[in-house]
């Protein structure tokens, strides 16, 4: 079927709860995707880091043809052969006491509130329904009630009450204000290493670390969301390497399954997910064998085909290369690993979907975040002539602008 067909057949039935890009895409190998009529693209998104591994990764897509041929669902009223393989793989590889496998990154978000609320109520000891949660001003942690209750974009929140209540919020950033916002009640403390959502936000050196020793001071559980700053995005497994601490409890999702399936998992000590009794918690999906067998892969490739290494030497690369452009129209490039935001000027004319539109004609499909920020960050398997073919292309971008 044609473009224009498949176009005006999601606008008739669909809801309209997305934007795209008018390109519909039908193939993809690792950075490349290509659209109906054949045209071919550079992946500058990588669906928002779920694949981190590239499009169709040969051995990610052998992993889950051989388990759909045996065994794809047995609920979790059963054992399956997976699971205590994919536990024993991830605990290991991120050091982590325990797993809890969930599918979407929003149900590992609700997973954790429940861990966190009920550490609080049983090992911290906080009043029956007081438990506090803080978390960040423009955070981004998902969908559902409860987390876009904590949300401070309006547009996501609107007509959408009434919310969960038990959160807090404090500025992004600023360890001081997590020290002031802390009671007798608060559980825990919710951020992510590096704000995507809000358009690549890279907080101060050593908040992490600040985060950490004030968590630990005052009994408070630190929960890193890593659901797409984990799996090698900022040039490190998890992003809190860079500041050489360790959460509590961290979430891991989209490139947990290399863009194959919907695979999230919730990280912690032995305290906190050791808490969860039969019946607490679950879901019919989360720890499928099908879902265990892609992500067991899905790591193996990440740490065997060097990625994580990969992208912190192409992302250095990269955000080195969009310096050098030259316009009055960029206020700012920043970025860590292969996360990376050019943000416009403010007031800049169509603003950076215009630069998102003139890009997709040219061969690179990247998606503007609020109205000046345009994020890049392509998979992990990127290499420099590939960046250079981008950066080229993005310099006549911003030529003609
Ligand atoms: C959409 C952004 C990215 C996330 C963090 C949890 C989730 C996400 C840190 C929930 C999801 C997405 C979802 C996607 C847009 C997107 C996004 F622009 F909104 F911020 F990636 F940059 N924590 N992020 O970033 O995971 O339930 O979606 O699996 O279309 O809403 P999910």
């Amino acid at each position: 079927m044609k473009a224009e067909e498949l176009i005006d057949l999601e606008d008739r039935f669909g809801a309209k709860n997305y934007k795209p890009l008018d390109v519909v895409l039908s193939k993809g190998e690792g950075i490349w995707v290509w659209d109906v009529d054949g045209n071919k693209y550079m992946d500058c998104l990588s669906a928002y880091s779920a694949v981190n591994q590239g499009h169709c990764h040969p051995k990610i897509r052998q992993a889950m043809l051989d388990q759909a041929q045996k065994l794809t669902l047995t609920s979790r009223a059963f054992r399956n052969d997976q699971l205590a393989l994919l536990y024993e793989e991830l605990c290991d590889l991120t050091d982590s006491h325990k797993m809890l496998p969930m599918n979407s990154g929003a149900e590992a978000v609700e997973t954790v509130i429940k861990c966190a609320r009920k550490w609080g109520y049983e090992s911290k000891g906080v009043a029956d329904g007081q438990a506090e949660i803080i978390v960040c001003q423009d955070n981004f942690h998902g969908r559902t009630l409860s987390i876009i209750g904590f949300s401070t974009d309006d547009n996501a929140r609107e007509n959408f009450g009434p919310f969960t209540p038990g959160f807090k919020t404090i500025p992004f950033g600023d360890a001081t204000a997590l020290e002031d916002a802390i009671t007798p009640n608060t559980v825990a403390f919710m951020v992510e290493p590096v704000q995507g959502e809000a358009g690549v936000i890279i907080p101060p050196k050593g908040y992490l670390q600040d985060v950490r020793r004030i968590c630990t001071e005052k009994n408070i559980l630190m929960i890193l969301d890593e659901i797409q700053t984990g799996l090698g995005r900022t040039g490190k497994l998890l992003a809190e390497e860079h500041d050489g601490v360790q959460a509590d409890l961290t979430l891991i999702g989209k490139a947990l399954s290399g863009g194959f399936y919907p695979v999230s998992a919730v990280l912690s000590n032995d305290e906190v997910l050791g808490l969860l009794q039969p019946g607490q918690h679950g879901s019919t999906f989360g720890g499928n064998p099908l879902a265990c067998a892609v992500a067991r892969a899905a790591l193996k490739v990440l740490v065997e085909e060097n990625m994580i290494e990969n992208a912190a030497k192409m992302g250095a690369y990269f955000l080195e290369q969009l310096k050098t452009i030259e316009t009055p129209i960029i206020k700012e490039v920043r970025g860590i690993g292969l996360m990376i935001a050019i943000e416009l000027e403010d007031g800049t004319p169509g603003g950076a979907r215009a630069i998102c539109e003139a890009l997709m004609q040219m061969g690179i499909l990247c998606k503007e975040t609020h109205t000046y920020t345009i994020r890049f960050a392509p998979p992990l398997v990127i290499t420099k002539e590939d960046i250079d073919w981008a950066v080229d292309k993005i310099k006549t971008a911003f030529a003609d602008a």
